[in-house]
């Protein structure tokens, strides 16, 4: 089982990830968690703090020489931040933001003060995540699979993207592209919304789709409602802050066709059963089916706003729009990393509880002997059967 915790608050000394269950003998190097975390700090939209912070991993256990052990991985990322907060006299917070954590943190642990709510549920947190997703990555790597995001949204610009992409092109376009969307036009269009609504005091949100390419078919299970890897995904993606809505695909849109324009066909290429289109957006029944997983994910305005939002004030009890706190005005794009980050803790999941074993070595020697769908696989009884049940 592959399980992880992270730790730290955002203006603390340091946030911690440990992640337990890997196997034994995978590369790794601290360069390949830092490019994963150099990558979610890079967007528009961003505050002050993203010129403060220049985030490095310190592996501190579970890996020796540039391998994994099989014990618990532990890694910190130092708060630069926290130099400026370490003497800090903080002014009380007693007027919650509306759309934040602050006023369902205070009721649930009952703080005395707001800032004890935001300084954990801060998405400051997400860095913790990203290297989480950085050694997971490493694991699927071994494997061929791929991870790519890319911003489909800001505000109300979209991109311009085909039916049936070409996702690599799309990874290498969002990824020298300063908004991270594959679409130039609208990249630009993008960039002019984020700095109109800073003017403004507003904030945005948007949407991106995270993408795995050559996952093999058979991963989670129709069998149990928390082995569907549907579901997991989904849970994975919507447990970024901020992100209110997820989908396959264009499961929304799918509602409104007749099923037999929604299903993907079967066919027969090579001896393998294969897929002419991909409208399942990689699984059915809560399973892969080998084709591409797209999940698209919606993230809501960030909720702190310069114009503020009416509120209360706990100590006075009166009506009072909410004071600002430093913040960033559209986090979509680097947010996108993120969902990355998530689909490959929840891939490395699903791939270890396929494969099973300790070591690389023998994860990779079951991956080799895994089924892929040929026909001359498939036997067939073939023969009229019963359930057998006294
Ligand atoms: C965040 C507020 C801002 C963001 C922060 C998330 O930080 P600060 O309160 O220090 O200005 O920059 O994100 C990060 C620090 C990060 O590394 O992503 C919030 O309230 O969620």
């Amino acid at each position: 089982m592959l399980r992880f915790l992270t730790a730290g608050e955002s203006h603390g000394p340091e946030l911690t990830a440990v992640l337990e269950g890997l196997p034994a003998g995978l590369p790794l190097t601290e360069e390949d968690i830092n490019r994963q975390l150099s990558r979610r700090q890079k967007g528009p939209g961003s505050g002050r703090r993203m010129s403060i912070e220049r985030d490095s991993a310190r592996i501190t256990a579970g890996w020796m020489n540039g391998l994994t052990t099989g014990a618990p991985i532990a890694i910190t990322i130092k708060n630069k931040d926290f130099e400026s907060w370490r003497e800090k006299k903080i002014p009380p917070m007693t007027i919650p933001r509306p759309g934040h954590v602050d006023l369902n943190a205070a009721i649930k642990y009952d703080y005395k003060d707001l800032r004890l709510g935001l300084e954990r549920a801060s998405a400051r947190e997400t860095a913790a995540r990203c290297v989480v997703g950085a050694i997971c990555l490493k694991l699927l790597e071994q494997f061929g699979i791929v991870i790519g995001s890319y911003v489909l949204s800001i505000g109300s610009v979209k991109a311009e993207i085909d039916e049936d992409p070409d996702y690599r092109k799309l990874f290498r376009l969002a990824e020298a592209d300063p908004a991270r969307c594959p679409d130039a036009q609208a990249s630009a269009l993008m960039l002019k919304e984020i700095d109109s609504a800073r003017s403004e005091g507003e904030t945005l949100g948007g949407v991106f789709e995270v993408t795995a390419l050559n996952a093999p078919p058979g991963l989670g299970s129709h069998v149990h409602w928390d082995r569907r890897l549907t579901a997991r995904l989904m849970a994975a993606i919507t447990s970024i802050p901020a992100i209110k809505g997820a989908q396959f695909g264009q499961a929304f849109k799918n509602t409104e066709k007749r099923g037999t324009h929604v299903h993907d066909a079967i066919t027969l290429i090579e001896g393998t059963l294969s897929r002419s289109s991909n409208r399942a957006a990689g699984l059915e029944g809560g399973i892969t089916t080998g084709a591409p997983i797209v999940i698209q994910a919606a993230m809501k305005p960030i909720s702190t706003t310069i114009k503020g939002v009416s509120s209360v004030d706990l100590v006075t009890g009166k009506e009072v729009n909410n004071a600002y706190e430093r913040s960033d005005v559209c986090a979509v794009s680097r947010a996108s990393v993120v969902g990355e980050a998530m689909m490959a803790y929840v891939l490395a999941e699903s791939m270890i509880e396929k494969l099973g074993g300790d070591s690389l070595c023998e994860l990779m020697s079951r991956f080799n002997d895994l089924k892929r769908g040929k026909l001359s696989d498939m036997k067939m009884n073939n023969a009229p059967w019963g359930f057998g049940y006294k």
